[in-house]
């Protein structure tokens, strides 16, 4: 054990406890008795690729091969309609799919099972099943308490659509490209060499607009924005005002966004964008074992976020390697990423979980990350373990409004310290939370010089496998605030005032 190290924290705790009650209060309200508010701070979102998730029909399986893996896999809605059970079990409040439209024929072997090549964009492939299962899908995920996002692609079609010959004039051509200006090369030149839309051109903003009218009398309540780097601002800015107007939230993918860029297309009108700054501070910080001074950089410049509370966090999603495979070990890929998912949920913002993340699924960069999803009766001892401590940390942070959706403040540690000790408040409705994460290879005890320790503090609120509370201590005396913290964990202490 490492000897206590003392800090000087000079922590105002009666300022942070001063919160405005009654506004936060009737907020909630709102926000859970209408399923489409754009207010989402507070959910949990489970990301599911419908072809790699649950095949619950043989009978659409045409050309499947479960074994290529860029091949159709049979996954289905009516077989992600079985598992929505799962979803809502693991404490998920909102269910985001990947695009089910029609997909393009095959490209050099690689199937069109992502999603992300459609044919067009008001049908279902016939792979996952048709619009009737859609609306089934959805009307059920609503009565689970599920809201129901839905990716919508409006950067382009996929390879060789007939869209491409029936209107020409919708699609940037290559000498478009070729004389956009630095700034303008993004939206006007192909992405992956796919037919890009012209947004600008009135009938594809029209055709764009009506996509999302189309899906939200689906039962769709969010919309996750593929590849915005890549889309037209002004089109994202009156089609984000269109989706604010009737109640949709919205989340935007910009590939490699830190706060900043959050914070300039939460200006422009979307209610969140994804942080891959932080995923990228998390799999080096936790995974990598490389120190969580990246991580509080990250948390420091989300405060200037209009809607902090909205960034949307995520460990890894279906365009990056596995989160446990960061680790050549197992079992190491697993209990990091029981840390990680712990910490995950003390943190301000909208977790998102990409499906077999709860149990450290491993895999590589594309398509290996995309293996098929497995359930509890397919795990290992050890991916149970994950999964249980990942309901246990979802079900402290949905328990827990300062957890869910209170204020953060992050408490100085000394430089020596910074990349083993994260500290901060999170506080709503007078209620206040102590969060530390020991990102330390061994158990710990920090002393702090905190005026915390005029506080009565609870036990830590997470749990160990086996339900046992976590062995993490939190005891104050006179004016010192004594940590005691597990290897590599993050843990939860509610402060009570006396
Ligand atoms: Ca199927
Ligand atoms: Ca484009």
């Amino acid at each position: 054990m490492t000897k206590p190290v003392t800090l000087a924290l000079c922590v105002a705790l009666s300022l942070i406890l001063k919160v405005s009650a009654p506004v936060q209060a009737r907020n909630t309200v709102q926000a859970q008795s209408n399923p489409s508010n754009l207010n989402w701070e507070g959910q949990i979102i489970y990301q599911v690729m419908p072809d790699r998730f649950a095949d619950g029909n043989k009978t659409n399986n045409a050309g499947v091969d479960p074994k290529g893996p860029q091949a159709w896999h049979g996954g289905d809605l009516s077989g992600l309609s079985g598992r929505l059970d799962y979803i809502a079990g693991l404490g998920a409040t909102a269910l985001w799919m990947t695009p089910v439209y029609p997909q393009v024929a095959d490209v050099n072997g690689v199937a069109g099972y992502h999603g992300y090549w459609p044919a067009e964009f008001r049908r279902i492939d016939p792979h996952f099943g048709t619009l009737t299962d859609f609306t089934a899908l959805s009307a059920r995920a609503h009565r689970l308490g599920l809201r129901v996002m839905l990716d919508q692609v409006i950067n382009h079609y996929g390879y060789g659509a007939a869209a491409q010959g029936q209107h020409p004039g919708w699609f940037h051509t290559q000498a478009d490209c070729a004389a956009a200006n630095t700034a303008q090369k993004d939206s006007v030149c192909p992405l992956s060499g796919l037919p890009d839309l012209n947004q600008s051109v009135p009938a594809v903003a029209e055709l764009l607009a009506g996509n999302a009218d189309f899906w939200r009398k689906q039962g769709v309540d969010a919309f996750r924005y593929d590849a915005i780097k890549n889309v037209d601002q002004g089109f994202l800015k009156s089609q984000a005002a269109r989706d604010r107007a009737a109640g949709t939230f919205t989340l935007g993918e910009y590939y490699g966004a830190d706060a900043d860029r959050v914070g300039e297309y939460q200006k422009l009108g979307l209610s969140s964008l994804f942080e891959f700054s932080l995923q990228t501070a998390l799999k080096s910080g936790i995974m990598g074992g490389q120190g969580l001074n990246p991580v509080r950089s990250v948390l420091e410049q989300d405060a200037a976020a209009p809607q902090p509370g909205l960034i949307a966090l995520f460990l890894d999603n279906h365009d990056l390697p596995r989160f446990a495979s960061g680790s050549l070990f197992e079992d190491q890929g697993q209990t990091r990423t029981a840390y990680a998912l712990r910490a995950l949920m003390t943190l301000k913002g909208i977790p998102v979980l990409w499906q077999g993340t709860e149990y450290a699924q491993r895999g590589g960069a594309d398509p290996d990350n995309r293996r098929d999803m497995r359930f509890e009766s397919e795990w290992t001892p050890g991916e149970k373990a994950v999964y249980d401590s990942a309901r246990d940390a979802i079900s402290v942070r949905k328990a827990s409004p300062a957890l869910s959706r209170g204020d953060q403040k992050l408490m100085p540690v000394p430089d020596s310290l910074a990349n083993d000790l994260l500290v901060f408040t999170r506080s709503q409705g007078g209620k206040t939370v102590l969060v530390a994460w020991n990102n330390g290879k061994a158990r710990r005890t920090y002393a702090l010089t905190s005026s915390i320790a005029d506080q009565t503090l609870t036990p830590s609120l997470f749990h160990d496998p086996g339900g046992k509370v976590q062995n993490a201590g939190l005891s104050a005396k006179a004016s010192h605030l004594y940590l005691s913290l597990p290897a590599q964990t993050a843990a939860v202490f509610e402060l009570k005032t006396k």
